[in-house]
C-alpha cells in the first residue's frame, strides 16, 4: 500500500534531522572542495555524502519512489509520473564552505506531477519548515500564519547583487525593480529564501536561473502559506528543467510579472 502525504512527511522529517546530525559533525572535520560551473558553484564531499545517505534512505524504504537530487547520486529522471522526491543535499553550499552556516537541506515530495511535501531545514539554527498540501505551514512546532501581502514600496525583495551587475538585457528592470521596493536581502540559499517568503520574513525571491532541487521544496511551503513561485513569465515552474524564479506574495507577485519580469529577455 502506498504511504499517505501525512505518513511521507513524517518519515522525511526524521531523515533531515539526521542527515543535519551528520553534516554538523562532518563540518568539524577538513572539507574537500570542487567548483562545478565556475568558482562560484561549489560542491564538497559533504554534499554528495548527504545526497547518497538520504537516496539509500528514501530507496530501500521505497523502492517504487523516484529520486532527483543536485548531486547526481540517482540517474537523471525524464518524468514526473508516481512519487518523486526532489532533493537539494547543501542548498547554499557557498555558505556552508565560508561561514559553516546559513544552508540548508532541502526536500520535495511530488505525487503524480502535484507537490504535496515540502521541507527545508536549516540545519545550524535548527529551523525546520514543513508542509504537506492542505494542512498548511509549520516552523518546527509552530503552525505559521498566512503572510501580509505588502505593495511594492514597502516590500524586501532576496535578491542576489550578481544579477544587477551582469550585462543582460533585464538588467535595466532589476535595477528599477531594486529602486522602487523598500529593500534588498542576500542569504545565499534559495531554499531558505523561499520559505522566508512563506514566513513573512521577506516578501519575495527572485533568482535568473535555478535548478528543480533548489524550489521543489520551497515551492510548496509558498502554496501553504497562499504564496506562488512561478517563473518570470508567470508559468508554472518546471521540476525537470531549470529557469527564472519569482516567489511571493500573491499580490505581490501579479505586480512583479506583469509590471516588472514577464516582458524580459534574460539573456
Ligand atoms: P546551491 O548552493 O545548492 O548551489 C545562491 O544564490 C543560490 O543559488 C543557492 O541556492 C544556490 O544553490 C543556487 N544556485 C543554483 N545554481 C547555481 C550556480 N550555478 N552557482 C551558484 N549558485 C547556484
Ligand atoms: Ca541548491
Amino acid at each position: 500500500m502506498q504511504p499517505t502525504s501525512i505518513e511521507l512527511e513524517r518519515q522525511a522529517r526524521l531523515w533531515i534531522i539526521e542527515a543535519g546530525e551528520r553534516i554538523k559533525r562532518a563540518i568539524q572535520q577538513p572539507l574537500e572542495i570542487n567548483s562545478k560551473s565556475g568558482p562560484d558553484d561549489l560542491v564538497t564531499d559533504v554534499d554528495k555524502s548527504t545526497e547518497a545517505f538520504l537516496h539509500e534512505k528514501i530507496t530501500t524504504t521505497y523502492p517504487n519512489h523516484h529520486f532527483l537530487g543536485e548531486e547526481g547520486v540517482a540517474d537523471k529522471l525524464s518524468s514526473l509520473q508516481g512519487t518523486v522526491w526532489i532533493v537539494d543535499p547543501i542548498d547554499g553550499t557557498m555558505n556552508f564552505v565560508h561561514q559553516k552556516q546559513n544552508f540548508a537541506i532541502s526536500i520535495g515530495i511530488i505525487e503524480d506531477g502535484v507537490g504535496t511535501v515540502g521541507l527545508v531545514y536549516d540545519v545550524i539554527k535548527g529551523e525546520l519548515f514543513h508542509a504537506i498540501k492542505g494542512k498548511g505551514l509549520y516552523v518546527n512546532d509552530l503552525k505559521v500564519n498566512l503572510p501580509e501581502d505588502r505593495p511594492l514600496h514597502e516590500a524586501i525583495i532576496g535578491l542576489n547583487a550578481n544579477w544587477l551587475v551582469e550585462k543582460r538585457p533585464i538588467q535595466p528592470t532589476l535595477i528599477n525593480l531594486v529602486q522602487t521596493c523598500r529593500g534588498t536581502r542576500s542569504y545565499g540559499s534559495a531554499a531558505l529564501e523561499m520559505a522566508y517568503v512563506a514566513v513573512d520574513r521577506m516578501d519575495a525571491y527572485i533568482s535568473l536561473n535555478l535548478s528543480p532541487w533548489d524550489y521543489a521544496g520551497g515551492t510548496i511551503l509558498l502554496n501553504e502559506a497562499n504564496c506562488l513561485a512561478t517563473r518570470f513569465n508567470g508559468e508554472e515552474l518546471s521540476m525537470l528543467n531549470k529557469g527564472s524564479m519569482v516567489a511571493a506574495k500573491r499580490k505581490l507577485h501579479a505586480v512583479l510579472v506583469k509590471d516588472y519580469l514577464s516582458n524580459e529577455v534574460i539573456s
